[in-house]
């Protein structure tokens, strides 16, 4: 996907922004999306920012379905805020709508656009500097879930199918390494056996699901650290973004792959394995940000597999990430030939790891059940 943005007069012509142009920047943070922000000046001096995305369509093979998904969710976190008295610039995303009432704009490229409201005085954090960063952020997650409770899960289109289902996630990694479409494999033999060997952990949650064990929620599916806002001045999680994978699943999803990101002590593509490994003290923050915002309505599988999920996730990344390097680097950016490589060994330390300390992890989950009186 091209990154460079070359139709701005376009884009400016498109959608119902408010004011003059001031200037256009783009946000480095995704490894899917384009994204940018775009601030405009109105003449009584007000500022308004957008943020304005091209959606990667290899990726989000259903975008207008997606974009229904998008405005669904928002417009039902809006009038939660709303009844609770919240600020609705700061506290949801909302979309901003194109001149023809659509949510997204296609241009004169075939390029998918859309925007929505820049949350202010608020910032996102790429890496976690202190456990109240992450007990915040899980608290913030725990909260998207908990309201999102009760929304009607069989409005949402599966718009990526199977997304975290690592049943399927497995066969698509096997089919990959036969396929070898880059000719890479080779390159890749101890990862792709560290894959292979962990087959079994594949059908644990999905077996559960399908027995009825596990409850389908509505869940966010991407919950890196970095899609969440903090305030400014209080640090609170205020709003969670990057509602494209908001999809039916399992509440285990959201909590491992945060833990994956967050409770990892080096970067997600960090080189020197040496830096990596779970950080317990993490691991027990975000434990506790978010039974104590979720907690109530798990259920007690849900809560016995907290500690196993984290696991699964890194495990599931890192063989997504295995896959692409596989693949010949079709899914994820990456700014170097063997990044996708990298990533995946870094996953793959922290999975090692998390295994070490699986007993450690499952203690840590019941001292917090006890210290906030839940009960299964
Ligand atoms: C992608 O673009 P970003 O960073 O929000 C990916 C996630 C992965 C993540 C790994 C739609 O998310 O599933 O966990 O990279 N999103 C999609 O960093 O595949
Ligand atoms: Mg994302």
């Amino acid at each position: 996907m091209d990154n460079t943005i070359n139709n701005v007069a376009e884009l400016l012509g498109a959608f119902q922004f408010e004011g003059t142009l001031e200037n256009t920047d783009q946000l480095h943070d995704g490894h899917i999306n384009n994204t940018y922000t775009f601030s405009f000046r109105e003449e009584n001096g007000k500022l308004n920012k957008y943020l304005v995305q091209e959606l990667n369509t290899y990726v989000f093979k259903q975008p207008e379905a997606l974009m229904e998904n998008v405005m669904g969710v928002t417009k039902y976190m809006r009038e939660y805020v709303l009844a609770n008295g919240g600020d609705v610039e700061r506290e949801c995303l909302y979309v901003i709508p194109a001149k023809d009432g659509k949510p997204y704009y296609i241009d004169g490229e075939n390029r998918f656009w859309r925007c929505y409201n820049f949350i202010s005085g608020a910032h996102s954090c790429q890496s976690v500097e202190n456990t109240e960063v992450f007990f915040n952020a899980a608290k913030a997650f725990g909260n998207f879930q908990r309201i999102l409770a009760d929304y009607p899960i069989e409005s949402l289109t599966e718009t990526i199918p199977n997304f975290h289902n690592t049943v399927s996630r497995f066969a698509d990694f096997k089919k990959a390494v036969a396929d070898n479409l880059s000719g890479r494999a080779a390159e890749a033999e101890a990862e792709i056996e560290f894959v292979l060997a962990r087959e079994k952990d594949c059908s644990v949650l999905i077996d559960m699901l399908n027995a009825g064990e596990l409850p389908l929620r509505v869940t966010h599916n991407d919950t890196k650290l970095n899609n969440v806002m903090f305030d400014n001045e209080t640090n609170e999680g205020i709003c969670v973004v990057d509602l494209d994978t908001v999809m039916p699943g399992l509440s285990l999803y959201d909590f491992g792959d945060s833990i994956r990101f967050g409770a990892n002590t080096a970067a997600e593509d960090e080189k020197d394995l040496s830096k990596v490994s779970l950080s317990l003290e993490n691991f027990a923050a975000y434990t506790l940000g978010y039974l104590s915002a979720a907690g109530e309505s798990l259920t007690k599988n849900e809560i016995e597999q907290l500690a196993f999920s984290s696991k699964l996730m890194t495990l599931e990344c890192g063989m997504r990430f295995l896959g692409d390097f596989i693949n010949g680097d079709v899914y994820f950016k990456t700014e170097y030939p063997e990044h996708n490589l990298v990533r995946c060994r870094t996953q793959f330390e922290l999975v090692a790891d998390m295994e070490r300390k699986m007993d450690a992890m499952q203690k840590i989950v019941a001292d917090c059940c006890k210290e906030l009186g839940i009960e299964k």
